[in-house]
């Protein structure tokens, strides 16, 4: 992992995905699982200076499957990544909600991030396909929730998935995600929790070499 600096925040992908890298069906989450969700928001929220606050980077359709009610997602910094916006990182403006940035390049709002927004801790890139799949290289770690069928359960149907070699190529597993997540982000004690026809575990990726 990069020692963070100043400038330079650590950024991290969050996902929660099937042995088959698969992630999305039909532009939704294709489970629903509140203690997995609590651990999103948990770990997205905290940080480890009181006074600071992390920034959330999603796509456009990530930003539309987000249920109205809990967008823009509170505590945090909101950036919403769309090839139809005009500026590398402006307030979504008067008419848009508060807390919420427009970006026309991933690339460009992770640089512009720390310097347009203050005492900023953290960036998670929360999807969906099509940001991850530009992600890899920026980014120094992944929280990736390693999902699968409860044993019996029958598999969710799934469209969209992320590429397995590029994640291979460029970040190897440590397990525990202790390391990393900041006080205050609840961990499940056995690791392996099971719901609603699913088991999953909370597991730590950090960039090789
Ligand atoms: N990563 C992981 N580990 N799990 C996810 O479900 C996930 N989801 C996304 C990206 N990375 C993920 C994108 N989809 C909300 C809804 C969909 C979504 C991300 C977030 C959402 O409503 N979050 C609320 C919590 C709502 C609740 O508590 O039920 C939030 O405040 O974070």
């Amino acid at each position: 992992m990069n020692a963070p600096t100043s400038h330079t925040p650590v950024v991290a992908i969050v996902a929660c995905l099937m042995p088959d890298m698969g992630i999305g069906y039909a532009g939704k989450l294709p489970w629903k699982l509140a203690r997995e969700m609590k651990y999103f928001r948990e770990v997205t929220s905290r940080t480890v200076d009181p006074s600071k606050q992390n920034a959330v980077v999603m796509g456009r359709k990530t930003w539309e499957s987000i249920p109205p009610r809990f967008r823009p997602l509170p505590g945090r910094t909101n950036v919403v990544v769309s090839r139809q916006f005009s500026h590398a990182l402006e307030p979504a403006g008067p008419k848009g909600p508060a807390g919420v940035f427009h970006s026309n390049s991933l690339h460009r709002c992770l640089e512009l991030l720390p310097q347009r927004v203050a005492s900023l801790e953290r960036i998670y890139v929360v999807g969906g396909a099509e940001i991850y799949a530009q992600s890899y290289t920026l980014c120094d770690a992944m929280l990736l929730t390693e999902i699968e069928p409860a044993p019996g359960a029958e598999p969710p149907q799934m469209d969209t998935f992320l590429d397995r070699v590029a994640v291979a190529e460029r970040f190897e597993r440590q397990g525990s995600v202790d390391a990393f997540v900041p006080p205050g982000v609840t961990l499940p004690d056995p690791e392996t929790v099971l719901e609603n026809g699913f088991q999953y575990r909370f597991a730590l990726y950090t960039r090789r070499v």
